[in-house]
């Protein structure tokens, strides 16, 4: 039974009744009815009624490669036809994960040699926070395990996941956070950058906050700082230029971890491979997921550097930690093929010398003067656009995220598919899209942007009248 024997109406009314969907208000949604996307080809995806939508969100941050690709639905074809499973517990393994941890450690920053596999970013953030305790456990400094994190940071749903990330209101519901970790400001210049301040010296400022968490808490009862490259669910924050390099400095000067979160930045987001090598960061543990398979299939990559894999292999015996589907596979195999596709397509180097860049200038160009912009920022083919009520004063819009889903219905409408934090738009389209896409994506948030300003500004009138 398919889908094409219900109607629309049919469909919500089941989804209404029985799924409970992630991070929605179900009363909302059930009154609402949800929009169901039936398949997907290229840079579009589709609804049951055959309207299509250009993705400008890789569905979550993860189809890199772009929808359709007959090949890695072969490859999982196969696959399963041949070993649709079988584990790497009780020293055992099988093909595909040793062929792709032997792929991942080639393209990934020297020295991350060593990959542990989950199904998804929150469990490769959950494994890192267990592996870099275990680190200073098995060094003799077991009292070393604190973690500093930021503000608005993203690392996952788990208890563990959410508790390492910085949301304010996953931690107003967790009732009861893992211990021991920390949160400073993040580098957000838009909000928190003072008038009389540089660019670079605001880094530098955000870069001293994670020494004075370390101070207070004392460097030998911290083990890691944890970070995005660039904050993605946070809002696609960049930092200035000086931030990572200072926080570098100072993780090394306290011998203090840096785990570094490449789940939405790893696999050609920011023209590199990694952003890590973008940024000159040199972490010790690397979490990526994502567009490893594209998201073809559910599959993390915990990316281990030489310091932390020699004292877990020389010193460590059994790391009691692992799950059943810890290198599946049917998964591994469609990220291998997922990689070769990348490589074959030159899509990394595209985004670095030509849509990164036409990306950046195009909204520079087109979006950045529009009334209810405040600013608008790329970084590779992750973008963000602000919006705002007073161009010049940066005020927002009454009612915090009202605007941001105002412009982003609107988007939807335009046939747009774009994600709204708070009041922050955000784009980060497949690394297929070419020029043609950005200029359509374009057109479509500036039509967003003029209905919404519409709405916004009668609201505010009739607010005001
Ligand atoms: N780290 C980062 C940086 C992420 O962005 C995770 C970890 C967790 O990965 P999993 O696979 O467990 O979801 C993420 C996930 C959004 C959105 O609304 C972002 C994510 C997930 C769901 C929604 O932008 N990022």
């Amino acid at each position: 039974m398919t889908y094409q024997n219900f109607s629309l109406k049919q469909m919500q009314e089941m989804d209404a009744a029985h799924h409970l969907h992630p991070f929605t208000d179900h009363k909302d949604l059930r009154a609402a009815g949800a929009r169901i996307i039936a398949r997907a080809e290229g840079a579009y995806v589709y609804d049951t009624e055959g309207e299509a939508i250009l993705d400008a969100m890789a569905g979550l941050w993860c189809v890199n490669v772009g929808y359709g690709r007959r090949e890695l639905a072969e490859v999982a074809y196969q696959q399963m036809l041949e070993l649709p499973y079988y584990n790497s517990f009780f020293r055992c393994t099988t093909p595909s994960p040793v062929l792709l941890a032997r792929k991942i450690a080639e393209i990934a920053p020297p020295g991350m040699r060593q990959v542990f596999y989950g199904s998804s970013g929150s469990e490769a953030n959950d494994t890192a926070l267990r592996l870099v305790r275990h680190y200073w456990a098995l060094e003799g400094r077991p009292e070393k395990n604190r973690v500093i994190s930021r503000q608005h940071a993203y690392h996952g749903s788990t208890i563990a996941a959410a508790s390492l990330g910085g949301m304010a209101a996953m931690h107003g519901q967790l009732h009861g956070a893992v211990p021991n970790i920390a949160h400073v400001m993040p580098p957000y210049a838009f909000e928190l950058k003072r008038a009389d301040e540089s660019e670079h010296d605001f880094g530098l400022r955000a870069a001293r906050a994670v020494e004075d968490a370390i101070l207070e808490a004392g460097p030998d009862t911290v083990a890691a700082f944890i970070g995005e490259p660039v904050m993605g669910a946070g809002g696609v924050k960049i930092p200035p230029d000086s931030y990572w390099p200072e926080v570098q400095r100072i993780c090394r000067k306290h011998d203090v971890l840096l785990m570094l979160d490449e789940v939405i930045t790893g696999y050609g987001r920011t023209g590199a491979w990694f952003a890590a090598e973008r940024l000159g960061i040199e972490p010790d543990t690397m979490t990526t997921a994502k567009a490893l398979t594209s998201g073809y299939q559910p599959l993390s990559a915990l990316l281990v550097g030489e310091r932390i894999a020699a004292t877990l292999v020389d010193k460590g015996g059994e790391f009691f930690h692992g799950y059943t589907y810890s290198g599946h596979p049917v998964a591994c195999a469609v990220a291998l093929r997922n990689i070769e596709i990348i490589e074959r397509e030159g899509l990394v180097e595209r985004v670095a010398a030509d849509t990164g860049p036409y990306l950046a200038d195009a909204l520079a160009e087109r979006i950045a003067g529009h009334p209810i912009v405040g600013e608008v920022r790329a970084f590779g083919l992750m973008a963000a656009i602000e919006i705002v009520a007073d161009k010049a004063t940066r005020r927002r819009f009454a009612g915090e995220g009202a605007a941001g889903v105002a412009v982003r219905d609107a988007a939807i409408e335009a046939g747009l598919m774009l994600r709204a934090v708070g009041d922050t738009m955000i784009l980060s389209p497949p690394l297929i899209w070419t020029h043609q896409e950005i200029d359509i994506a374009c057109e479509r948030i500036r039509a967003a942007l003029d209905a919404a300003h519409g709405r916004l500004g009668g609201a505010a009138a009739a607010a005001a009248s």
